[in-house]
């Protein structure tokens, strides 16, 4: 059975392999892909390649600590003043997703699509009218999330003013993983210590960026193919319509201060995240955009 419905989630069995196969999970609750399980192409093993804290709360009380949480309209602190009274990474995560309908079931993969439009939680922190479909494609050593965002409103409204990002928490070692090619780009660090430290762009020289320290990088205007390698593993993350992409790993240092973290957690993980998180989508009355993201179990 490739989707089977659940009160709180969608399950996706990959057509070929059954539950033998590769599967993911989505919760209703922020459309957050909260399992990915893929084999790689020279094994038959499928493997979960997502990380989920085990102090992660699962029942829509709080946004889910790992998986790939949904981040829109603004990425971290709101900062425009339509996002004024948005809470940290806007309201997508922390929102119940209805199931919209089955995209696509054959023998390359099996799709599904979840809407959310305004709800009298979110009317009252964003007024902007809006629609949003999300798309998850399972195929075998592949998964994919497309972010449809319309501007439902009238010619007459102004240009609807967005972020968005794919929160991906990879599960990989955090001190031997390596993301590339990031060489030569333009980055903030949000570790520094100061405001102005932290608005000062730095230049990225190394060939493979690790997180063996505490990490916090928006890179602007990047290739939009990242590969994400370890010694025992790769994945390949493919993006359309996302310029930038964030890396993160808190490691003990701000990791052991995360409530929802599992002891040591952040060692089993790299968030590489692929969105539009410098400026601004501007998306006149009509018209929709869409982010997407391909990853491929490569190892
Ligand atoms: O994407 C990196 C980041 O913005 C970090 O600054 C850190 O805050 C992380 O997201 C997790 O944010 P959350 O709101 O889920 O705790």
């Amino acid at each position: 059975m490739p989707v089977v419905q659940k009160v709180d989630r969608v399950i996706l069995q990959h057509p070929k392999t059954g539950n033998q196969g590769s599967s993911a999970e989505i919760l209703l609750y922020g459309a957050t892909v909260v399992s990915w399980k893929a084999p790689s192409p020279t094994s038959n093993e499928p493997v979960e390649r997502l990380f989920v804290s085990g102090k992660a709360a699962l029942d829509g009380s709080k946004p889910v600590r790992g998986g790939i949480p949904v981040v829109f309209p603004c990425f971290g602190a709101p900062t425009h003043p339509t996002h004024a009274k948005l809470p940290q990474h806007g309201f997508a995560r922390n929102n119940v997703w209805t199931f919209n309908s089955i995209v696509m079931d054959n023998e390359a993969g099996v799709s599904v699509k979840l809407s959310l439009g305004p709800n009298p939680t979110i009317q009252q922190q964003y007024d902007h009218p809006f629609h949003l479909d999300f798309v998850v494609t399972l195929a075998e050593h592949q998964l994919s999330t497309d972010l449809h965002v319309k501007n439902t409103g009238l010619s007459t409204t102004p240009p609807m003013e967005f972020q968005a990002l794919f929160h991906n928490y990879i599960r990989a070692p955090a001190n031997d993983v390596r993301v590339s090619p990031l060489t030569g780009l333009s980055f903030y660090d949000k570790t520094e210590a100061t405001e102005e430290a932290r608005a000062t762009s730095k230049m990225e020289t190394r060939e493979g960026v690790d997180v063996t320290k505490f990490t916090d990088s928006v890179y602007e205007n990047a290739p939009g193919r990242y590969d994400v390698v370890w010694p025992s593993g790769a994945i390949e993350v493919r993006t359309i319509n996302m310029k930038d992409v964030v890396v993160w790993n808190p490691q003990e240092e701000a990791g052991a201060k995360i409530g929802d973290m599992e002891t040591g957690g952040w060692e089993k993980y790299i968030c590489v995240e692929p969105g539009y998180v410098r400026g601004y989508v501007k998306l006149p009355a009509g018209e929709t955009w869409v982010g997407q993201q391909v990853l491929t179990v490569k190892v």
